[in-house]
């Protein structure tokens, strides 16, 4: 008879290349070894070391699907979402750090830009050198990022713009802004640009007073009236379908790496009721507390199995949007769940910083939230289903 191994039901390990392992094993020593014993210090301070993106750029861990002749690595989608899943396991705010970079920054500028905004700008994003970030939503748009208020205004030699971006990841320390506007010289259609840092009229204050994903840093970016020339802008992209294409790809790594948090409070939490002695015997020994450590895991097993079918699919250029919400509104919820189930089960330890399940369950309520909401995702994928928009 098979063996069954509680950690991994459907042989996931079995269905990976050799290089993917190689890759899953560099994120998951450097996450362990080096981000796992500063993230406590790191997430009370609301702190995020500027240097993680020069140690993740050393592994390779920034743009790995960017080719290689802009300084990626060159990998596969499910590479890319193995180590999503390493990061997470440690905490959501690194790997949004991470995938902010790889999939909103590098990305768009890897698709949409010109040469000379590649060779500017990927090798020193892929190094860690280069900060970017990602400017869709506003204060008074965020599911409705069409409802957008900044423009872009035509001026001789190249646009001004203006208005300002909301909860923006990596901003105050950003160097590389991708910033999305109207543009009035394109019919009011929505526009890419790439901004530096220090350009005349551009801030990035940080927001204060976050009570999840404290270990990342958030900001705004205000636009008063900055001016770029034309080589600024995304010639290869107009519309929506810009910043939506930049999103697959980051929904698709949210939905493995939110994986790999409940995959942390699983094991954790395991052990926490092994070890934990109650009424005379371990609480491991109750029939409620072992239904939700088998619910946990049925629900890890499956939408990593999901997950790995959408890398597959991603790479063969085959995985449509609709399903990318399936994953990330699924594996973003049910990681939740399982955290606060896991926080729970840790009873007053769950609320230590030190047992680490309580991190987790509140930054996912960000997860749950950011790139899409949960409904959000719901009404995608009412929409395809029935035909009808209920946004
Ligand atoms: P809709 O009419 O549906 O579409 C407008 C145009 O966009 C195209 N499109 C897509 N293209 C590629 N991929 C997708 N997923 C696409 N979805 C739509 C569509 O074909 C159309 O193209 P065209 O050529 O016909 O113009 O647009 P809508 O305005 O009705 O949108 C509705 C809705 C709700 C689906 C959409 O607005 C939405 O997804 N809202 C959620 C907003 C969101 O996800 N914001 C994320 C901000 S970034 C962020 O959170 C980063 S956190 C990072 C971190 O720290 O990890
Ligand atoms: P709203 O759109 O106002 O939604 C509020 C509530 O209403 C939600 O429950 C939502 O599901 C619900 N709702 C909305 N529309 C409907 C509807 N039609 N029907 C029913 N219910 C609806 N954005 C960026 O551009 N770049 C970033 O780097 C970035 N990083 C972020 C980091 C953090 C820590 C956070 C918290 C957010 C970040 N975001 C970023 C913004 C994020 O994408 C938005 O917060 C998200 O898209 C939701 O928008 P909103 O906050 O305006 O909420």
């Amino acid at each position: 008879m098979a063996r069954f191994d509680w950690q991994d039901p459907f042989d996931i390990e079995g269905l990976l290349s050799d290089e993917e392992r190689m890759v899953r094993d560099t994120a998951r020593d450097y996450a362990r070894g080096e981000l796992l014993p500063r993230v406590t210090r790191a997430f009370l301070d609301e702190d995020f070391d500027r240097e993680i993106m020069r140690e993740m750029g050393r592994l390779g861990l920034l743009g790995p699907t960017i080719p290689e002749e802009y300084g990626g690595a060159g990998l596969n989608y499910v590479a890319y979402g193995l180590v999503a899943r390493e990061v997470e396991a440690v905490d959501s705010g690194y790997r949004s750090a991470m995938s902010v970079q790889s999939s909103l920054v590098m990305h768009p500028i890897n698709a949409y830009g010109s040469e000379e905004q590649k060779r500017k700008y990927l090798p020193g994003l892929a190094s860690g050198e280069l900060v970017g970030c990602f400017g869709l939503t506003e204060p008074d748009a965020g599911s409705d990022p069409g409802g957008m208020r900044t423009r872009a205004e035509k001026v001789a030699g190249g646009y001004r713009l203006s208005g300002s971006k909301m909860w923006i990841t990596n901003s105050p320390i950003a160097d590389v802004f991708v910033v999305w506007a109207k543009s009035d010289a394109h019919g009011g259609g929505i526009r890419g640009f790439v901004l530096e840092k220090g350009m005349k009229g551009l801030s990035a204050p940080k927001i204060e007073g976050k009570l999840s994903l404290c270990a990342s840093i958030t900001g705004e970016i205000v636009l008063d009236g900055v001016e770029v020339g034309e080589e600024a802008i995304f010639p290869e992209v107009q519309g929506l379908k810009g910043p939506f294409g930049c999103l697959n790809r980051a929904r698709y790594g949210i939905a493995w790496g939110t994986m790999g948090a409940a995959e942390f409070c699983l094991e954790a939490t395991r052990q926490y009721v092994l070890d934990r002695q109650q009424f005379g015997v371990p609480l491991a020994s109750k029939q409620l507390v072992q239904l939700k450590l088998a619910n946990m895991q049925t629900e890890i097993a499956l939408g990593l199995q999901a997950a790995l079918r959408a890398g597959r699919l991603f790479d063969e250029h085959k995985l449509a949007p609709e399903t990318i919400s399936i994953i990330k509104r699924n594996n973003c919820g049910k990681a939740l769940d399982i955290a606060r189930i896991a926080r729970d089960m840790h009873g007053g330890n769950g609320i230590s910083a030190d047992f680490h399940v309580m991190r987790h369950a509140i930054n996912l309520e960000t997860v749950n939230t950011y790139e899409g909401t949960h409904d959000v995702h719901g009404l995608i994928l009412g929409r395809a289903i029935t035909g009808i928009a209920a946004f």
